[in-house]
């Protein structure tokens, strides 16, 4: 069978209505989203699930019916929503929590726990449509913060399924996102995706400290990685269809009078009778992210600071209807609604009126109208995710004339240098900005305008999806070192073979992290007696064992004094052959440790969480527990002081999994396990999960078998996902 793609959003790309009360109307929608999916939509075999657009209660059994006919036409799968379920995760969490917050706008947050509950129970909603659609081996693509659950139930029930999840508004800062009460569930549920896309690196940025800091998972430049796989991400600025906008201006062009709109008229008629005046355009939907109210008050103080320019602008502006069963929504538009009521009685004149406010939706064609016809562009959003309407605005000025006034807010800006940046907030800069605007030169016009529409016309809407897919699709491909082969069911059992083929045996295995998973308190960890069974097992084989960890005898000697077990300790410094008594193996001194542990304790002043362990000739600096990006940061800084200060004595610094270790040089793993080498084994095993083991793997002869443990860059040459793995493993040889 072949695989396919299933495309997930909160709505589906069409447009359904019951017509009276019995006959469904469906058209396909042409939203930006749409377009965007249409390669990987229209021409793949896929399917799109998303809701309809109707309450359970506006469906009977007859129209649902029509329904999902019509939607199977599309390729697309309908989900129903009943009122309580759309006010509580649509209206309720969707759109009263996450949209605000993620907006940074804090005091419009609203935390409640029976909405939390409701969008939990959608988005399993979507999730068991999608399960019931899903095949292993195929791909889902997630859209946007309405269903930031459905990667994690996904991956959950169907690993095998490539995931990718695009957020279409911000991500925000760590500081912001942190308030939440369920940050962790939402996080766990993103990180069920294998590629996670946002429109900037800001917001890719905010995303992987939120997860390094709530969740403590190890990231690194894009990816993440999590107990037994990977998970990038990466940002995808979506663009625009420009064709289409592109197109339609050129037509828009050519149309004699009587092909005009009527509100196309009305807008030639108002340039004919006010010669050298300009319009200033905006749209949006009515939200308050878009900052419609500041735009307004901004214009008021152009009109004061310039006055000149009274009865020589228009501001044009288009409020498109939103969300208006929330609250705020409601009291935005009256606060708009008194604005321009305002502006327009304290500067209109028996000839002009400043602002023209339509607050409805217009049809495409209208909406060329407006783009083409306005010579500014003026958009203040407080915050945007992207703001594709700046995009489209530019696209549609065929002739490069016009100016586009852009907030720094919207992700769009960073796309778009060339247009005049401003700060919404900053009412004196948007005023000069928009004098600057009304008297820009059109060759600087042109020359700006080029720049932009070259880039909008090369990463456009398809572009953006095909670059996600191909990102997708690379998730595929093992991430860890070609060198490494992961141990599936079918090669451990070649490896099992030749274990119990061999005469002579020896395993080398580590403690923390492969025998055992780490903990924040290093002395609560502790090995699972099913370990001393499998030992004993193993050594019933002819199989010798030799526990190998950098940590210090003592806490080897209290876990493993009483087994049949070599023990090497402080990573080869100690030796207890098996019963036997302890051994220091090399001549090691530690006058040293008196010149170097101020300089750790002032690490440990400086990095809290951070913390000395004092071992008998080394000392190791811990910081598992500090703030992840400054541990990093002082790690860094740590191994390069010490290395200075090292240099002179005969030490080495070992950078080891979150810590930094001192030690005499010519002690590690490596050497300490070729020692043990001293019979004629024809089975050599090796296995750990950190930095410090891969000397064994370097120096451990050719014919040994080197397993590291998780998905790190490695010397080994297989691999294993977890101590989980590790033990299964084990309890194979012993069988
Ligand atoms: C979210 C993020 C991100 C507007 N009025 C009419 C109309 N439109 C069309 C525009 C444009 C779209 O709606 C609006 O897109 P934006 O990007 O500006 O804003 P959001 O709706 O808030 O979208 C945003 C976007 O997702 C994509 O990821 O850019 O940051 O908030 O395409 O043309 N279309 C018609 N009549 C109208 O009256 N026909």
């Amino acid at each position: 069978m072949k695989n396919k793609t299933i495309i997930v959003s909160n709505r589906l790309p069409l447009q359904i209505s019951i017509e009276n009360e019995q006959d469904v109307k469906v058209s396909p929608s042409v939203g930006g989203l749409a377009t965007g999916m249409k390669s990987v939509h229209q021409e793949g075999d896929s399917l799109w699930i998303g809701w309809s657009g109707l309450t359970e209660e506006e469906v009977n059994p007859a129209i649902q019916q029509q329904i999902n006919t019509a939607a199977e036409k599309e390729k697309c799968l309908a989900i129903n929503l009943t009122e309580k379920e759309l006010d509580d995760y649509y209206y309720g969490f969707s759109n009263r929590t996450i949209w605000p917050l993620f907006h940074y706008f804090m005091e419009y947050t609203k935390f409640d726990e029976q909405q939390w509950e409701g969008y939990k129970k959608v988005n399993e909603k979507f999730a068991k449509k999608i399960l019931e659609n899903l095949d292993d081996g195929d791909t889902v693509w997630i859209h946007d913060y309405q269903l930031l659950l459905v990667p994690g139930i996904i991956k959950k029930n169907k690993p095998n399924v490539t995931i990718g999840f695009f957020l279409h508004i911000p991500f925000p800062s760590y500081e912001v996102f942190r308030t939440l009460p369920w940050r962790e569930s939402l996080l766990k549920g993103m990180l069920g995706a294998d590629l996670l896309g946002f429109h900037t690196y800001d917001y890719e940025r905010h995303f992987l400290s939120s997860v390094s800091r709530i969740l403590r998972h190890e990231t690194q430049f894009n990816e993440i990685t999590l107990k037994n796989r990977i998970v990038k991400v990466d940002s995808f600025p979506m663009g625009i269809d420009y064709e289409k906008f592109e197109s339609a201006a050129l037509e828009h062009f050519e149309k004699t009078q009587d092909q005009k709109s009527e509100l196309q008229v009305r807008l030639d008629q108002h340039l004919d009778t006010t010669p050298g005046s300009k319009m200033i355009l905006s749209i949006d939907r009515l939200d308050y992210t878009k900052g419609i109210a500041n735009r307004i008050r901004a214009f008021e103080h152009f009109l004061e600071k310039y006055p000149e320019f009274k009865e020589k602008v228009r501001l044009i502006m288009l409020a498109v209807p939103s969300r208006s069963n929330v609250p705020q929504y409601q009291k935005l538009k009256r606060e708009i609604d008194e604005l321009v009521g305002r502006i327009n009685g304290k500067f209109s004149t028996v000839s002009w009126t400043p602002i023209w406010y339509f607050y409805r939706s217009m049809p495409f064609d209208n909406l060329i109208d407006l783009y083409t016809s306005c010579d500014i562009a003026l958009l203040t959003p407080r915050r945007d995710g992207m703001n594709l309407v700046a995009k489209e605005y530019i696209a549609t000025r065929t002739d490069l004339s016009g100016v586009l006034i852009l907030s720094e807010m919207a992700g769009a800006a960073h796309e778009m240098n060339e247009a005049l940046i401003i700060n919404p907030n900053n009412y004196d800069q948007i005023a000069d900005a928009l004098k600057q605007a009304y008297e820009m030169p059109l060759k600087e016009q042109k020359s700006r305008n080029k720049i932009i529409q070259k880039r909008l016309k090369r990463y456009d809407i398809k572009k953006w999806a095909d670059e996600f897919m191909k990102a997708l699709e690379g998730t595929k491909v093992n991430h860890i070192s070609k060198k490494a082969k992961y141990i599936s069911t079918a090669n451990q059992e070649d490896i099992v073979s030749q274990f119990n083929k061999a005469e002579k045996k020896i395993l080398f295995l580590d403690f923390d992290g492969t025998l055992v998973d780490f903990n924040d308190d290093p002395e609560l960890v502790a090995p699972n007696p099913e370990l001393f069974t499998t030992i004993e097992k193993l050594n019933a084989k002819n199989c010798e064992v030799v526990i190998i960890s950098g940590r210090d005898k003592d806490f080897l000697e209290k876990h493993f004094g009483e087994e049949q077990v070599t023990l090497i300790a402080e990573h080869g410094l100690w030796l207890k052959e098996k019963l036997g008594d302890w051994n220091l193996t090399e001549n090691v001194n530690k006058n040293w440790m008196s010149s170097i542990r101020p300089v750790l304790e002032s690490f440990v002043d400086r990095t809290p969480g951070t913390f000395i362990e004092e071992k008998n000739y080394s000392l190791a600096w811990h910081y598992r527990k500090s703030d992840p990006q400054l541990g990093g940061q002082r790690a860094n800084e740590l191994s390069s002081v010490v290395k200075d200060l090292t240099s002179n004595h005969d030490l080495s610094v070992l950078n080891g999994n979150k810590v930094i270790e001192i030690k005499n040089s010519g002690v590690n793993k490596g050497r300490a396990a070729t020692k043990q080498l001293n019979q004629d084994f024809d089975f050599i095993f090796a296995i750990g999960d950190d930095w410090t083991d891969e000397y064994m793997f370097r120096e451990l002869p050719d014919k040994t078998f080197t397993v590291k443990v998780g998905l790190q860059k490695t010397e080994a040459s297989f691999y294993v996902e977890d101590t989980e793995q590790v033990k299964n493993l084990l309890e194979t040889f012993a069988r």
